[in-house]
């Protein structure tokens, strides 16, 4: 018989900001699954939110033999208690955790949870086809041949090799969307459906794990695999606009040119949006990614400051931000930052520096992130070298969050900055100049203006709360909800 696999996207901390999005690792595992004829049921606790009782009620119902569930840092202690109530609820499933925390602290996560059986570290297809393999030939002793998994024998923690990357990434199926309702994750009624064309990045930032997740040798899908999977999104899920969830979308520059020439071959105009290196763009194809409607581009910027973009290994410079950021402007294509801020070793005139390269580059939307040492890091070893108290309560592991003890820019500090900045950026004028755009992404930056025009005004608060009883309270999605007062609003 072959084994029935439950996979689980577990819920955010109460604390966090809820924002929605489709789970792509979750969907291709369940596809590579189904490829091969497994039963798979997915369920996703943002979504549905069930209470212990529920979720125990859902897994005694599905009776599958596998529970295999997701997890970030953040999501790591909801994780935990999924697993709890799965083993309750189930105790004869072989109980598995994947994603980056586990990948990197999986020792700990065994002496954290006793309901836990196998851990997948890094890519988790291949694995998981061979773990439910061994399970549907009752072959579990032989878990010492599986690469890529930590697992518990009697009292011993055995951490068996790692997996060697999947070197043709076109050798994986489309990610199983169809367990999804895609209307629960949709953003200003539209389905913004996300996509992945590569995998791996070669650059090595300290505060990011993406290469320990994918390798840092990028591997690209083909153009007309990657083109098939945009119509297929269209025309079976009734996508309204993409988001490109590459790493670095543009690494490989003829590919990306080779992807618009294929879109436009097709007549693929849907509104899309990607993230990128800065140094890895150009005017042309700038210009040939607006010409088939990228309507945003992310770049990682991190500081106006040269010493920590330095410190942070990110391998670019404040010119080059700066001239990308120009460039994508020119070409029509809204601009949105990621920085990074309070940094160990940062001084409030270097975080000047960063709202003053803001200020002169004007982009079109600003996710400011606290430094967060994720598990795995460089960042986190710098945090350790220098000795800063750090919490262990990893439900506080969120770009909004300060985790460790930061005399140069406390907390409040910071808070203050930030304040002062959106104050300025956010304003009236700003959010009616992206209301009159009217386009997908302006939309979305208009709402994140009105939220924090609204939450700055007392008055307007109260009509807000009226507001949103009324229309009903609206969920962030997909990676919008940087700004602490958005995810404020939200929570009226
Ligand atoms: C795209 C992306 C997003 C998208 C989500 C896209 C999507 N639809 O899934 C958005 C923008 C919404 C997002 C949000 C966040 N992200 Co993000 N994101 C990424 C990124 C760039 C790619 C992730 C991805 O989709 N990979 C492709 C899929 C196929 O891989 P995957 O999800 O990792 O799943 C594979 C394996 O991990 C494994 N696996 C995973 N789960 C399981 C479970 C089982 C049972 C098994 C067997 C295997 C397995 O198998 C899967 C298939 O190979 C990574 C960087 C990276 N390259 O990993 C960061 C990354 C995962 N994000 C990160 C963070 C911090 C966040 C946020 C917490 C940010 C915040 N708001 O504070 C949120 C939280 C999201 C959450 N609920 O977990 C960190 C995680 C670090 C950590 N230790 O937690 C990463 C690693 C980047 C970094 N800073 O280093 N993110
Ligand atoms: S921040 Fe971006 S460029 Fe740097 S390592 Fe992570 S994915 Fe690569």
């Amino acid at each position: 018989m072959k084994a029935h696999v439950a996979l689980v996207n577990p819920s955010y901390p109460p604390e966090a900001a809820q924002s929605i999005f489709l789970p792509l690792g979750i969907g291709y595992l369940a596809a590579v699954l189904e490829q091969k004829g497994y039963k798979v049921d997915v369920i996703d606790c943002q979504i549905t939110r069930p209470d212990q009782k529920t979720l125990e009620d859902k897994f005694r119902s599905l009776n599958p033999d596998i529970i295999g569930i997701t997890s970030a840092t953040v999501t790591y202690l909801p994780a935990l208690d999924v697993l709890k109530t799965a083993k309750i609820a189930v105790p004869k499933a072989l109980t598995l955790m994947g994603g980056p925390h586990v990948t990197v602290l999986d020792h700990e996560a065994f002496t954290e949870s006793s309901n836990l059986d196998i851990i997948v570290r890094g890519e988790g297809e291949q694995t998981i086809l061979e773990l439910a393999k061994l399970v549907s030939e009752r072959k579990l002793k032989n878990l010492s041949q599986v690469q890529g998994i930590t697992f518990k024998n009697k009292t011993q923690i055995i951490h068996n090799p790692d997996r060697p990357f999947i070197a043709d990434i076109d050798s994986l199926p489309q990610p199983a969307h169809h367990h999804f309702d895609t209307n629960m994750y949709r953003l200003f009624g539209v389905n913004y459906m996300p996509i992945i064309t590569s995998r791996g990045c070669p650059s090595a930032c300290t505060f990011c794990l993406a290469s320990k997740m994918c390798g840092h040798a990028f591997r690209g899908r083909s153009p007309s695999r990657v083109v098939d999977e945009l119509e297929w999104l269209r025309d079976k899920f009734n996508a309204g606009a993409y988001a490109f969830y590459d790493d670095t979308f543009t690494f490989d520059l003829k590919r990306a040119y080779a992807i618009c020439d294929e879109m436009q071959k097709r007549k693929l105009n849907l509104p899309w949006d990607c993230r990128t290196r800065v140094d890895r763009v150009n005017k042309e194809l700038l210009a040939k990614l607006k010409a088939t409607n990228c309507q945003l581009i992310h770049f990682g910027v991190e500081s106006g400051s040269p010493e920590m973009l330095k410190l942070m290994r990110k391998g670019t410079t404040v010119e080059l931000n700066a001239q990308a950021i120009k460039w994508a402007k020119e070409a029509g294509i809204s601009v949105a930052v990621s920085l990074v801020i309070g940094y160990p070793t940062e001084t409030p005139e270097m975080l000047q520096q960063t709202i003053d390269f803001l200020n002169k580059t004007k982009p079109d939307y600003v996710y400011m992130c606290e430094a967060v040492p994720y598990p795995g890091t460089e960042l986190a070893n710098f945090v350790q070298e220098l000795g800063l108290e750090i919490s262990s309560n990893w439900n506080q592991y969120r770009e909004e969050t300060q985790v460790f003890k930061n005399e140069l820019l406390p907390l409040d500090k910071l808070e203050e900055v930030k304040k002062e900045f959106f104050d300025h950026y956010l304003t009236p004028s700003y959010f009616l100049r992206k209301k009159l755009k009217g386009d997908f992404y302006s939309q979305i930056m208009a709402r994140a203006a009105l939220n924090h025009i609204v939450w700055n005004n007392k008055t307007a608060m109260w009509m807000f709360r009226k507001l949103s009883r009324i229309r009903g309270t609206k969920k962030s999605v997909g990676g919008y909800s940087t700004s602490v007062q958005e995810q404020e609003t939200q929570k009226t």
